[in-house]
Formats: C-alpha cells, sequence, structure tokens
C-alpha cells in the first residue's frame, strides 16, 4: 500500500514500477480514503503503541488517499518487504524504497503485508467483494517466473 505521504509526494508511479520491474504481477489496484476503522484494522498489531492513535489519523484524515495493491510472483511477501526497506527509513537501505525516498519513520511512503497471514488479512480487509482481485498471465510470466 502507497501511504498518504507517498501518493501527495508523486511516488505512486515509482513505486509501482520498482515491483513491475522486478517481474511481479499486479493483480489489483484501487485508490482508497480509509475511514478511522479500516485504519485501526489495519494497524489492529500496534494498536497498544504511544503512536497508534497518531498513526491512525494520518492515515484517515483525508488529506490523501492511499493506493491499495496485490502483487503476485515467486516469495513476493518477503522480497516485496526487502523492497521496502527497514520500517525506520534511516535504518533503510539506500537501494531500497524507504531508504531512497523516506527520512521518517512517520512518513515512510509504503506499507508491506509482513506474512502470509498479515496479507490473507489486509487483502481480504481492502478487497472484500468477489472479482477485485485478476486472474492473468502476463505474456512475460515465464521468462520471468521460470526455474526452467
Ligand atoms: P512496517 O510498516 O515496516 O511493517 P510496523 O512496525 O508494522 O512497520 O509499523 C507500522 C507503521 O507504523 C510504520 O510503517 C510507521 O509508519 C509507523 N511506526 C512504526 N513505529 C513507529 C514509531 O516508533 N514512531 C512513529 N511511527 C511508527
Ligand atoms: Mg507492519
Amino acid at each position: 500500500m502507497i501511504k498518504p505521504d507517498g501518493v501527495q509526494r508523486g511516488l505512486i508511479g515509482k513505486i509501482i514500477n520498482r515491483f513491475e520491474e522486478r517481474g511481479y504481477k499486479l493483480v489489483a489496484l484501487k485508490t482508497v480514503a480509509p475511514s478511522k476503522e479500516m485504519a485501526e484494522r489495519h494497524y489492529a498489531d500496534l494498536k497498544n503503541k504511544p503512536f497508534f492513535p497518531s498513526l491512525v489519523e494520518y492515515m484517515s484524515n483525508g488529506a490523501a488517499p492511499v493506493v491499495a495493491m496485490v502483487w503476485e510472483g515467486s516469495d513476493v511477501i518477503r522480497q516485496g518487504r526487502a523492497m521496502l526497506g527497514a520500517t525506520s527509513p534511516l535504518d533503510a537501505a539506500s537501494g531500497t524504497l524507504r531508504g531512497q525516498y523516506c527520512v521518517s519513520i512517520g512518513r515512510n511512503a509504503i506499507h508491506g503485508s509482513d506474512s502470509f497471514e498479515s496479507a490473507e488479512k489486509e487483502i481480504g480487509m481492502w478487497f472484500p467483494q468477489a472479482g477485485e482481485l485478476i486472474s492473468w498471465t502476463p505474456a512475460i510470466w515465464n521468462w520471468v517466473m521460470s526455474n526452467n
């Protein structure tokens, strides 16, 4: 998910481009203005953290939408997290998205599911309707994914 700061800063295309160029497949995408309830659900595992109220406010105050996406391909959850970089951009490797574009933990531009279970939960939350995930085969799929 591209967070409101990533949208405001015009990073949508750059972030999508990184996943596309790596060879991952886009199976769902939408802009959403998250409600407070959706932001709270999305970050439910952090509800006891001191920054939780301001995180939820920032995600749901309507100053910018978020871009929710589902990407598919080999090891995409773990690789996606690596492409994002560390939660604190000051610890993120320079080749990562956060390491290239961000300097603040409160404005780190992107969210990525951290496990299969959280991906399932988050995909269900942000794309709840039948037909929102598109099954398709990129013409280059085997050129990218084949192990021979
Ligand atoms: P992640 O986004 O790398 O998965 P999490 O620990 O799940 O990191 O935290 C979710 C989000 O909460 C972070 O991306 C960041 O925006 C915010 N956050 C995490 N830790 C802090 C903090 O110490 N201060 C302020 N915001 C934080
Ligand atoms: Mg997280």
